[in-house]
């Protein structure tokens, strides 16, 4: 792709503002990215819902109107769900309106309204899908556009492309974080820490069970998104050793995460990619995770951290054990090789460029 400089318009999320944590990883995934492609010399303007912040200086139109049901609490078979006053179409409205000030769209949501308008806008639309299959409709949505609008899918995981049906359609983007927001740590205390949105399918449960058998505190972070599901926990372990630290912006997450010996990822899902990871490596700290989904691809197995079992506690407690047989600096290195905001900026960008090349030979 040429040079030049794109009017990028990205769509974010529909299941909550930026910022209120309700959007998971693709909050972070959205900021780094604004970041990565200013600094290629892009011009980007975002849409999300009401009450959106961001801590650049970046335009965001903020759309009023009601959120999306959250797609991981649905069934297989769910229905496509649209609620009155849906800020979705509302969002999806403004972007037909404006479209001739932008030469692409990048789409962030994980619903069926984007996939399903795509061949009715002029300009050419990136979807970046930020989690593994999950619905029927939503695999069908998504099918389509990988058929009719070749290499238009992102994914940040081959792991997460292999949930699909169309695998092979998706370009595997990885991701990319502003490393010099997170401090390195060469001298850490005996915590453990979990990071996520506290929900079942990050399964803390066994993070809990781990540290407790292993006699270490656990700091855990993130959104409190499912209360019943964290009131459970408490029950089931009136005496582990765990401290909620509460949901912390980046600056805070980091000065807790990096004075922990290791992170825990215990993901019940095929997590798509696993942003921690990525903060905790940043940091120096070694990942302990399920052999499954995203994480599994980027922990480097007895080098920045350990792969263990899916869903065996005893597996997490004997790699609790190893963790100073790992070497920080190399925890580090590895995110500055591989996750950087200039890295992920490149491939960002080559897609980009694929897609708009693709788009011309076909209008
Ligand atoms: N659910 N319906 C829906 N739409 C989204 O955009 C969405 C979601 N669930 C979770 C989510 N996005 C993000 O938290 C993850 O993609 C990281």
């Amino acid at each position: 792709m040429s040079s030049t400089s794109l009017r990028l318009l990205l769509l974010s999320t529909s299941v909550g503002a930026i910022g209120s944590g309700l959007g998971g990883g693709v909050e972070l995934t959205l900021r780094n990215l604004v970041q990565a492609l200013r600094l290629k010399g892009h011009a980007v303007t975002i849409v999300a819902p009401a009450g959106s912040v961001l801590d650049m200086d970046v335009r965001i139109e903020q759309i009023p109107g009601q959120l999306q049901t959250t797609a991981q609490t649905q069934s297989r078979e769910a229905a496509i769900e649209l609620p009155a006053n849906s800020v979705l179409a509302h969002m999806w409205d403004y972007a037909r309106t404006v479209q001739s000030d932008y030469d692409a769209l990048i789409n962030f949501a994980y619903d069926w309204l984007p996939f399903y308008l795509t061949p009715f806008f002029r300009r050419p639309i990136a979807h970046l899908v930020s989690m593994g299959s999950l619905t029927d409709t939503m695999d069908a949505a998504i099918a389509q556009v990988a058929q009719n609008f070749p290499g238009s899918i992102g994914v940040h995981s081959r792991a997460q492309a292999e949930t699909f049906p169309f695998a092979a359609a998706c370009r595997v983007l990885g991701n990319g974080f502003d490393l010099s927001q997170y401090e390195f740590c060469a001298r850490p205390g005996n915590s453990l820490a979990w990071v996520g949105r506290i929900a079942p399918e990050k399964g803390l449960e066994d993070a809990i069970a781990a540290c407790q058998t292993a006699n270490r505190s656990l700091k855990i972070m993130g959104i409190l998104q499912d209360s019943d599901y964290w009131q459970q926990l408490q029950q089931t372990y009136p005496h582990a050793p765990i401290s909620y630290e509460g949901f912390l912006p980046t600056a805070q997450l980091q000065q807790i995460l990096g004075r922990c010996c290791g992170l825990l990822m215990t993901p019940r899902w095929v997590e798509a990619f696993g942003n921690v990871a990525i903060e905790a490596l940043a940091c120096g700290v070694p990942v302990i995770a399920y052999r499954r989904g995203g994480p599994a691809e980027i922990v480097r197995d007895g080098e920045t951290g350990w792969l263990v079992e899916p869903d065996s506690v005893a597996g997490l407690v004997s790699a609790i054990a190893r963790l100073d047989k790992l070497d920080r600096h190399a925890c580090r290195h590895q995110a500055e090789a591989e996750y950087s905001i200039a890295a992920m900026g490149d491939r960002v960008e080559s897609w980009l460029g694929d897609i708009l090349d693709t788009h011309k030979a076909n209008t």
